[in-house]
């Protein structure tokens, strides 16, 4: 078993991480920027380690300066939570070449999965469904015309190093198509520093349903359901539920088995997420894999009572994942709201303040992750997330309106949320008939502000 975990993060998945591991006997050692030095994580683990000044390029997305903090603090592994390094198979392959156990996937698999061309081949060479479009990389906007020609417009071009909707671009006909490709181009190259781009049908009112996956060293692997996150905003996931309103049993199971054979063809191990799109006939088809924890995870844990940092930690010890498939059950509703410093009403603009009082809410079906406190200024240097309040019940009404509840009974003052917004958003008719789909939060948005606007005068 590992002995001692560095906590390459922070924030709300920071204070997750100590958790798991305080409940397992490891010892913690939380890495922090100089604006992080009165955070919860801090003050929850054992020790903690300054690692560089504010900007995340000095400090959290710092290998040398993680590295040496667990080194010399005698760790002999690092979780690198989300974002920042927790991608990144340099980093992952430093921690190996260190001797420390880094609790994710190899960083073969990284890269693999971190290239769109080579993770929709690998998907598709394992039977996974992918959506119609480019072989590999394009080569020129002479051939996305041709592969252009046969699927039908319009089209999607993706950047390869890309991922979470960074760099595409829509092309509705040919002339589009020829303007698109060379700005694509150079933008995937400017923001990524590799230019290649692959080509999707573009896929209209779908919905973002994935499946999670758990992975041990000695070639077992499971898979705990989909969960939906189609309520989002330029990408920015506002709620998630498990499991998704639009799957059965019989597609659930058929996405799992998918998606199983997907990361045994890669020898997969960790806790994984497969990202699909799917569209209203209930067609799925692979987009993504993320070789991390998520955010949303939660929302998992929550309907199949299993622990999916607890397992990252054993499984990066060696341990066996002694979960089988037919054990595993999506019984009752779980729903997430995150909790962002942003102002809907300003287009979600960061709001910056001391948290001056911090009620969260309570009692039966309700959970909150977060790294909050009374007292507290939520540093300006890092993504805006205060809170995940996650509700869950019998039925998906049960989970919303107790999520109506908790959201009332939350108070946060001194900074504006996201709150408001995620209250509409509960008791919205389309949403509420789980007929929204991707753009849907977009339009409920432009009513919300509207009908806002309207009560002040
Ligand atoms: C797509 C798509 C439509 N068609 N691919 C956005 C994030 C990245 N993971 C992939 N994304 C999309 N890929 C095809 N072929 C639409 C999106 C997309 C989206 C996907 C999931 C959740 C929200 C989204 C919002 C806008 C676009």
């Amino acid at each position: 078993m590992l002995k001692k975990v560095l906590v390459a993060n922070r924030g709300e998945i920071a204070v997750r991480i100590v958790r798991a591991c305080q409940e397992l006997g490891i010892k913690t050692v939380v890495a922090f920027s100089e604006a992080d030095r009165d955070s919860l994580a801090v003050r929850l683990a054992d020790e903690a380690v300054c690692i560089g000044p504010p900007p995340p390029a000095r400090s959290y997305l710092s290998p040398p300066a993680l590295i040496s903090a667990a080194i010399i603090t005698g760790c002999d592994g690092v979780h690198p939570g989300y974002g920042f390094l927790s991608e990144n198979p340099y980093f992952a392959e430093m921690c190996t070449d260190c001797k420390l156990q880094f609790i994710g996937p190899t960083a073969e698999t990284m890269r693999l999965m971190g290239d769109k061309v080579l993770g929709r081949q690998t998907m598709r060479a394992a039977g996974v469904p992918t959506v119609p479009g480019s072989e590999g990389e394009l080569k020129s906007a002479e051939e996305a015309l041709e592969i252009a020609r046969q699927i039908g417009y319009p089209v999607l071009l993706k950047p390869s190093a890309g991922g979470g909707g960074r760099g595409m671009r829509v092309a509705n006909d040919e002339n589009e198509l020829v303007r698109a490709f060379p700005m694509a181009r150079a933008e995937a190259e400017a923001a990524f520093g590799r230019g290649d781009l692959l080509l999707e049908k573009y896929l209209v009112k779908v919905r973002h349903v994935e499946i999670q996956v758990l992975a041990d060293s000695h070639g077992h692997a499971i898979h705990l359901g989909e969960r939906d996150c189609s309520a989002q905003r330029r990408h920015q996931k506002i709620l998630e539920e498990a499991p998704s309103p639009v799957v059965g049993p019989e597609l659930r199971e058929r996405m799992g088995r998918d998606a199983l054979r997907g990361i045994n063809s890669i020898g997969y191990v960790n806790a994984g997420t497969l990202e699909f799109l799917m569209d209203q006939a209930g067609n799925y088809y692979f987009i993504e894999m993320n070789t991390r924890i998520q955010v949303e995870h939660p929302v998992t844990e929550q309907v199949t009572g299993v622990d999916l940092v607890r397992w990252q930690l054993l499984i990066a010890s060696g341990e066996r994942l002694t979960l089988q498939q037919k054990e595993i059950r999506m019984a009752r509703h779980a729903v997430e709201c995150r909790i962002n410093a942003e102002d809907p009403e300003r287009d979600f603009l960061p709001a910056a303040g001391e948290v001056e009082f911090y009620l969260p809410p309570g009692g039966l079906g309700v959970r909150v992750d977060s790294h909050l406190y009374a007292g507290y200024t939520p540093p300006r240097n890092y993504d805006s997330l205060l809170a995940k309040i996650i509700t869950f019940g019998e039925s998906r009404d049960d989970a919303l309106n107790r999520m109506r509840r908790a959201l009332h009974e939350c108070i946060i003052t001194g900074i504006k949320t996201t709150i408001p917004f995620q209250l509409a958003l509960i008791d919205d008719p389309t949403f509420r008939a789980a007929q929204h789909h991707t753009g849907y939060v977009a339009e409920l948005l432009h009513k919300w502000k509207d009908e806002r606007a309207a009560a002040l005068v």
